[in-house]
């Protein structure tokens, strides 16, 4: 089995949208969803619109579940929100997705701005100065402890892994953007290996919970841990579901999303280590430059890098032998 190749998309894609996706070779897409389009019935169309185009779901998200405050900050409603997070699971089981979109990031990622960079090729992305970040004001109402943080981590699994199990669907973790120990007063989950191995334990056994494995932060910051030996080690335990395949100019303090080829990593290598291992789950390229709207905006940006991307696998693919 191949690595299977996704795009980031949002529900209500127009049918030149869908055919151009499916003219890039791709049959999976990462889908945004908000809450207001998250009923049976309205899933149950876009599916069968989606089939026409030979697309599949693979990653369902929905954003103001996948990064909620309230259950993050276990601050009030979250039984409220972690109920809607189950009724999420439990729809992308009845529409067949096999993996929900969870980061634990109550305030999104962190970037400086988004901007032409010196690293772009003229295209606008987003850039981070953590100095910059740091000197923020606290972005909640107070500060959040590690302890506080891994506690309502333990509350969520708690409920959520035993529908993920019922379900057939699982939890597919992203790391905190950039990875550093705390962001805007609020300690991170997941900056570092070790937090990944802790969350996994915290599973208790289920594989409901996987490895969500954005390659920009563990480049971001190198503290991470040691990637090669990481991909390794989160596909031989079974833990690895996803992967973003972004490369950055530099690490932190101040870095720029860049094309895989105009970064600082060499993502041929990184692309070996994940057929090597056998990986054969999905992978995208996480994000693309802000695009023109006269040549497809967003979707439009992705296509290029997701080529790219998908040459540096069939090399790889040719290179260690294995079949496509
Ligand atoms: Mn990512």
């Amino acid at each position: 089995m191949s690595i299977k190749i996704e795009v980031p998309a949002r529900f209500g894609h127009t049918p030149e949208e869908l055919a151009f996706i499916r003219e890039m070779g791709v049959a999976y897409l990462n889908l945004n969803v908000m809450p207001d389009q998250a009923t049976l019935s309205d899933m149950r169309r876009e599916v069968a619109r989606l089939e026409e185009y030979h697309l599949k779901i693979s990653d369902f998200a929905c954003p103001p579940l996948q990064k909620n405050a309230d259950i993050i900050l276990g601050r009030e409603g979250r039984e409220a929100a972690a109920a809607q997070f189950a009724d999420f699971v439990r729809l992308a089981g009845d529409i067949g997705a096999p993996l929900v979109s969870v980061a634990w990031q109550p305030n999104g990622i962190f970037r400086t701005g988004r901007g032409v960079g010196q690293h772009t090729r003229g295209g606008t992305a987003f850039y981070a100065d953590l100095d910059e970040i740091n000197r923020r004001p606290i972005s909640n109402d107070r500060e959040y402890s590690q302890q506080e943080i891994w506690d309502n981590f333990a509350w969520f699994l708690e409920r959520i892994i035993p529908v993920c199990e019922e379900s057939g669907v699982r939890l597919a973790l992203h790391p905190n953007d950039p990875p550093v120990p705390s962001l805007g007063g609020v300690s991170s989950l997941i900056c570092s290996t070790m937090d990944y191995r802790r969350a996994l334990k915290m599973a208790g056994g289920s594989h409901a919970l996987g490895v969500k494995l954005c390659v920009g932060c563990w480049l971001e910051n190198p503290a991470f841990g040691d990637l090669l030996s990481d991909i390794r080690e989160f596909q031989a335990g079974g833990d690895l579901v996803e992967v973003h395949f972004r490369n950055v100019s530099a690490p932190l303090p101040r870095f720029e999303e860049t094309l895989s080829e105009d970064g600082y990593a060499n993502m041929y290598e990184i692309m070996k280590a994940l057929v090597e291992c056998g990986f054969d789950g999905f992978c995208s390229i996480d994000h693309g430059f802000a695009g023109y709207p006269s040549m497809g905006g967003q979707l439009g940006s992705m296509a290029y890098p997701t080529g790219h991307m998908k040459g540096l696998l069939h090399a790889a693919q040719q290179e260690l032998g294995r079949c496509r």
